[in-house]
Parts: C-alpha cells; sequence; structure tokens
C-alpha cells in the first residue's frame, strides 16, 4: 500500500516545548491516528531543527556548544511528544550525519541544474568581533518600514522577511558596536525562476485556505532571489566554501532525510515518496506528503519549499495544512511578555491529563482560527463536556453493566433469545462516523470531535428516555436490552475518540477487551457482542476549581514580571560596551562648596562644585531627600564632560552621581577624604 508521509515542522531545538508548538503537532497527530483507522499506511515524522544563529547566540551566552544545547533541547522535546500522545513514527535531528549528507546532495542537485549562482555582497561586518554578523548577529533598522529590525526578519515592525545585507545601521548584537559594511561572496538561490511554476503549483496545490490565500498572493508580487549561504561554523557545510547553508534551506531539507533514515529503519522505499512521486499533472510531479505548519511559516513551505524541490528535481507535496496562532487568555501568545503556557512545567507538572490539552486544541475552534487558551475555558471544557457529557455516559454505562449484571448483558439477552440494535442507535453511530470521515479529509478537527460528542450526547438521552435503573426492577431483559444498545455506543465512542483521546480511550477499551490501537473505523459499526471485563473506573477526573486559580495565578505573576522587565528593559537597555567608551567619560570626585534650592523647584537644587581645576555650577535633582545645608563640604561623584543643559532656566555644567532607590537620589562619596579633581576610573 502506497505511504501517506505526514510532517510537522521541525522544532528548533533552542527551547522549551509550549503551547504554541502543542497547536500544530496535537492536531497533526490526531490526523494521523484518523487515517490509520481508517486503513492508511501513514509515516509521521518529524524531527529537532539544530541549525541557525538563536542557537549558537544561546548556546555561547551559556557557555556551552551549540551541540550540548540541542542535545538538551531534542531530548526535552522527544519526552514531551510521547508525554501528550504525539507519536512519531521517527524523530530525527539535523546536526547528524544523515541529514549533512542529505542536504549536501540536494545542494549539488541545485547547483549542478544552473539554481545556484554567486554574488558579491556587502554584508554587515563587526570590525571589533572581526567578524560577519550572520541574521540575529545583527540589529539595526528595517529598510521597508523603518523599525528597529534584527538580520533576517523585521520582527517588530512590517513583519518582513529581510535578505543580507538589506538591513540599515547596522549593530552587532554581541559587542553593540556599529557593524561596517564588507563584501564577501555568497550563494543565492535563483527563486525568480520558479514563478511560473509556483502559479501553476499553488493553483493545485490542497489544504487548509488560510496558507493556500497567502501563498497564492505573496507569489502574484515580486519575488527575489535568496541568499542561501551563512558565515557560520555551526551549520551544514556549503559545497567547497567556507560557509554553511541558511538555516531555512537545510531544515526542509529534514523532511527528506528523515524519510530516507525511517524508511532505512522500517523497511519502506523514500525514494518512491521523494523522487518518484504518485502522479504527474502538467510537469508537476506530485507526492502524498502533506506538511503540518503554524501559519508563521507558510512562506518557507508554499514558496521557498516547492522551489526547492522543483530544481534539484524531487517530487512535490500535495498539501499544506496550517494552523492559526494561539493565544494565551485572550492575548496574542509571547513567551517575552509572559503569555505563555510551557507544556512541562504549566501543564504536564501540574499533574494535568494529556487528553484534556489534546481535547482543549482540536476542539476549541477550527484547525485554520485562532485558539485561545484559557485555564477558566479550560476547567469548563473538561469538567462541562468530557466528564459530564462523554465520561459520565461511558461510566454510567460501564457501572451499570458491571454492577447488575456482573459485566455480560447477553446473557440474559441470549436466553431471552430477542436482541437487535435499536435503528436508532445504529444510525447515530453511522451519521457520527460519517461525518467524522468527512471532516478529517478536510483537516476539520472540531467538526469530528463535536461528531463523537454528539453521539455521546445522543447516548446520555437514550440512557435517560429507557430509564435502565427503574427497568432493571422489572423487566430484566428490557434493561439488558437498553445496555446492550448502549454498549454498543460506548464501543463506537471508544473507536471515534480515540484518535483525539488516546489515553484515556485506550483505557476504556481495555475495560472491554477492545485493542483499540489495532482497531478500524468500521468497526465502529460491528454491533456485535460486547462485554465489561473489570469494574470500571470514570475515565476522567474533574479540573478543580483551585487548581485553575493557582495556574491563573502562576500565569498573572509572570505577566506582572514580564511587564516589570520591559519596563526596565525601556529605561535603560544595558548595552555591552568597550572600555575606550567607559574612558571617554571624565568622571571626577568634587566637593559641594555651596547649595540652594531653586526657585519653584520642589525637586532641583543649585550647587557650586568644586572638581579641581575649576569650581562648576550644576543643577541637581536631590532636593526632595536633601537639606543645602547638610551639603555644604560633602564630598561627590561628578561627570564633568557632560554637554551642560539649562534646568529651570539655570545651566548645569555637569552632573552627580547618585544611586536610584525608588526614585531618590543617593548620592555616591568615596570611601574616604580624597582631593577633589581625583579621577574615577
Ligand atoms: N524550525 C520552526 C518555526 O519557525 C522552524 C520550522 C522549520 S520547518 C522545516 O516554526
Ligand atoms: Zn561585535
Amino acid at each position: 500500500m502506497e505511504v501517506k508521509l505526514i510532517t510537522c515542522g521541525l522544532p528548533y531545538a533552542n527551547g522549551k516545548a509550549h503551547i504554541g508548538h502543542l497547536r500544530t503537532y496535537i492536531p497533526a497527530d490526531v490526523y494521523v491516528r484518523y487515517l490509520r483507522l481508517m486503513g492508511k499506511n501513514v509515516l509521521f515524522i518529524c524531527g529537532s531543527d539544530c541549525h541557525g544563529t538563536p542557537i549558537v547566540i544561546n548556546a555561547e551566552k551559556e557557555g556551552i556548544s551549540p551541540r550540548d544545547l540541542v542535545n538538551r533541547y531534542h531530548e526535552h522535546f522527544k519526552k514531551i511528544f510521547s508525554a501528550v500522545g504525539v507519536e512519531f513514527d521517527f524523530f530525527g535531528r539535523t546536526d547528524s550525519d544523515y541529514h549533512h549528507e542529505m542536504t549536501v546532495e540536494f545542494v549539488k542537485r541545485l547547483i549542478e541544474n544552473g539554481y545556484v549562482y554567486s554574488k558579491e555582497v556587502e554584508l554587515a561586518y563587526c570590525p571589533k568581533c572581526r567578524r560577519f554578523l550572520p541574521d540575529r548577529y545583527v540589529e539595526g533598522i528595517c529598510p521597508y518600514c523603518g523599525a528597529v529590525a534584527r538580520g533576517d526578519e523585521c520582527d517588530q515592525g512590517c513583519g518582513r522577511y529581510l535578505e543580507p545585507g538589506e538591513i540599515k545601521e547596522p549593530r552587532c548584537k554581541i559587542c553593540g558596536s556599529k557593524a561596517e559594511f564588507r563584501k564577501q561572496k555568497h550563494f543565492f538561490f535563483r527563486l525568480t525562476a520558479f514563478k511560473e511554476f509556483l502559479l501553476e503549483y499553488l493553483e493545485k496545490l490542497r489544504g487548509t485556505e488560510n496558507a493556500l490565500n497567502y501563498a497564492r498572493e505573496w507569489v502574484k508580487k515580486e519575488l527575489k532571489d535568496w541568499c542561501i549561504t551563512r558565515n557560520l561554523e555551526w551549520g551544514v557545510k556549503f559545497p567547497g566554501e567556507d560557509l554553511v547553508v541558511y538555516v531555512w534551506v537545510d531544515a526542509p531539507i529534514g523532511y527528506i532525510s528523515y524519510t530516507r533514515e525511517a524508511c532505512r529503519v522500517k523497511g519502506c522505499d523514500w525514494e518512491k515518496i521523494w523522487i518518484e512521486g504518485t502522479n504527474a499533472d502538467n510537469g508537476i510531479r506530485w507526492t502524498d506528503v502533506t506538511h503540518f505548519i503554524g501559519l508563521d511559516i507558510v512562506y518557507h513551505h508554499c514558496i521557498f519549499w516547492p522551489s526547492m524541490l522543483k530544481g534539484a528535481e524531487f517530487a512535490l507535496p500535495s498539501a499544506v495544512v496550517a494552523s492559526g496562532m494561539v493565544k494565551v487568555e485572550g492575548k496574542t501568545f509571547s513567551k517575552s511578555r509572559g503569555y505563555v503556557v510551557w507544556v512541562e512545567d504549566d501543564y504536564l507538572k501540574e499533574g494535568f491529563h494529556p487528553d484534556y490539552l489534546r481535547y482543549y486544541i482540536v476542539n476549541y475552534t477550527s484547525h485554520q482560527k485562532d485558539l485561545n487558551f484559557s485555564w477558566k475555558i479550560f476547567m469548563e471544557k473538561v469538567n462541562n463536556e468530557l466528564i459530564a457529557n462523554l465520561g459520565n455516559f461511558i461510566y454510567r454505562v460501564l457501572h451499570f453493566a458491571w454492577k447488575n449484571f456482573g459485566g455480560n448483558v447477553w446473557d440474559v439477552l441470549d436466553a431471552s433469545g430477542d436482541f437487535s440494535v435499536d435503528e436508532e442507535v445504529k444510525k447515530a453511530v453511522e451519521k457520527a462516523k460519517n461525518e467524522i470521515v468527512k471532516a478529517v479529509s478536510s483537516w476539520e478537527f472540531k467538526v469530528a470531535s463535536d461528531a463523537f460528542m454528539e453521539l455521546s450526547g445522543f447516548g446520555n438521552n437514550y440512557f435517560q428516555s429507557k430509564k435502565p435503573w427503574e427497568r432493571v426492577k422489572t423487566d430484566k431483559v428490557e434493561c439488558a436490552k437498553t445496555i446492550a444498545n448502549c454498549l454498543q455506543i460506548v464501543r463506537a465512542l471508544v473507536i471515534l475518540a480515540y484518535p483525539v483521546l488516546p489515553f484515556s480511550m485506550e483505557a476504556v477499551g481495555k475495560t472491554m477487551g477492545i485493542d483499540v490501537k489495532n482497531s478500524k473505523m468500521d468497526d465502529a459499526l460491528k454491533f456485535e457482542k460486547v462485554n465489561v471485563l473489570e469494574k470500571p473506573k470514570p475515565p476522567f477526573k474533574k479540573v478543580e476549581e483551585e487548581k485553575v486559580e493557582k495556574m491563573e495565578k502562576i500565569m498573572l505573576e509572570r505577566i506582572r514580571k514580564a511587564e516589570e522587565a520591559e519596563k526596565a528593559g525601556a529605561e535603560k537597555k544595558p548595552e555591552i560596551v568597550a572600555i575606550d567608551d567607559f574612558l571617554r567619560l571624565d568622571i571626577r570626585v568634587g566637593k559641594i562648596l555651596k547649595a540652594e534650592r531653586i526657585k519653584k523647584s520642589k525637586k532641583l537644587m543649585r550647587l557650586e562644585v568644586d572638581v579641581g581645576n575649576e569650581v562648576r555650577q550644576i543643577v541637581a535633582g536631590i532636593a526632595e531627600n536633601h537639606k543645602p545645608e547638610d551639603l555644604a563640604g560633602k564630598l561627590v561623584v561628578v561627570l564633568a564632560n557632560l554637554k551642560p543643559a539649562r534646568l529651570m532656566g539655570v545651566e548645569s555644567q555637569g552632573m552627580l552621581l547618585a544611586a536610584d532607590v525608588d526614585g531618590k537620589a543617593v548620592l555616591l562619596t568615596p570611601e574616604r577624604e580624597v582631593p577633589p579633581g581625583s579621577r574615577v576610573r
């Protein structure tokens, strides 16, 4: 059977997993599980994205090697994925030999096919660090909108992707000094050659509208050739040069190298998937590959990636599925501003069940829309939907069957010789199954999960209307019929809800002897005998209000701290300076000769200060907590080469140095008597 390859965007091995990651990975896993239930032969792959400047910079900051940093987060992601039930068949890493080999092969094919050329470009160079400054090593001004930007992206302004050399007024991110432009040879990918191809490809590409619409708009605008090399040590070496391949070139090639590696282990044919493809249409060789990605990387997957594949003569993915963005408590997701839920610390370590988050992410809204994570809504969805509806139905049926029939209703029914599944039950199960199949094929996981919840709602009403708890006393056979029907619904639910709730449905399945992992969708429609084999447990536990309050508190505190940090940062963001920068300041000890308040000012005082070779008039904001009479004769520290300024009409020829304690100036003074004019350094 042909392989259907499903991939997820590769997480950077550069930080911990958060809810933004799971917003893509969980629906992808749900999709894969549904496909398998439908009998498809699926290969589900992903892996760490290990290259790029942020990883090198963070490793430098921590004083460890990029490899060590990558090892740490690679293991972290593996652990998290398994804890939340995202089960990849293969989880690779781009710093592996097999990936480097694949990337070099790929780039060589692009070169041979004439899609790569070299060009001298002017790049930001730091004369102090004596190095070129790729991507995030440089900060400056966006040439398009004038906002502060980093080397590869105008992240605070217009959001444009910036090519090397484009940034204005570059500064070295490491030492803070002004960068200069220097010429260097770099390599470019001829993206402009793919416009016609892309227009046609995007016309036929399948996927979610959000991805397709963006991509179709972009391709109509001007495309630019793309610099694909960087001055870095860490990365895949560009053949024959002292450069590495840009991370956004090697990362998607990971989809291929991981497939090759997965196939080596599992015995499938990677060339069939990535080279031969499944069918051809107007010169486009398609392959049954579906990329699950976040909305922010549509450009890379719908413009760059297909052009690279076409240029290197690989087959072309047939679908790109983009998840909407994430909000946390109603605000745009942001790690730096504290609007984040960390999967390990805030969720798993707090003891929340992974299925709850899976249900929330899949069921909150359509896959394409923004998902808002709020702890209150989380509690409501778990308690009022999962538990009140699904959990309640499953448990009440299993419990009733166990208590009143020892788990086996068929003995009573066989003896009576009279049982068939109610038409309305059959219809309800069939309806749910059909809706799910249809919804899944268009990546509408909310619709799919609503369908099994509706079936469970039907089950609750059915149970309620038949009143088995009364019948059990009057007509055991009738009662057994009701429960037998309900058990059919439970079995269907176990199978139909399993992709979303794998842990809990597997457990319920076990209670009934159903091996849900190896079941097929149509087993939901089997309507055969099924028993309760052991004392059932409620499938879900309530989320307690206090717990949610605790989580909200943690979140609020984090947001508050982030706000504070931002404020402090905005006031004075300490920049790294060199010693010569410091030596440009003329800081000396001075002696206050005279002090008086400035009329009409609460804060300001006029001082006469002996700075060694002269007496300066200095205006200082110290009147609120100092008396003039206490100041005369005091030794202070003066910045003596500050440009003179007028304050309340009085010229100030320097500045006193003081500690800022809650907005009050606490004057600095030498530890013992020294002559006025002594230099401070
Ligand atoms: N490593 C993560 C991101 O930008 C990036 C994805 C690569 S997919 C080939 O979301
Ligand atoms: Zn520098």
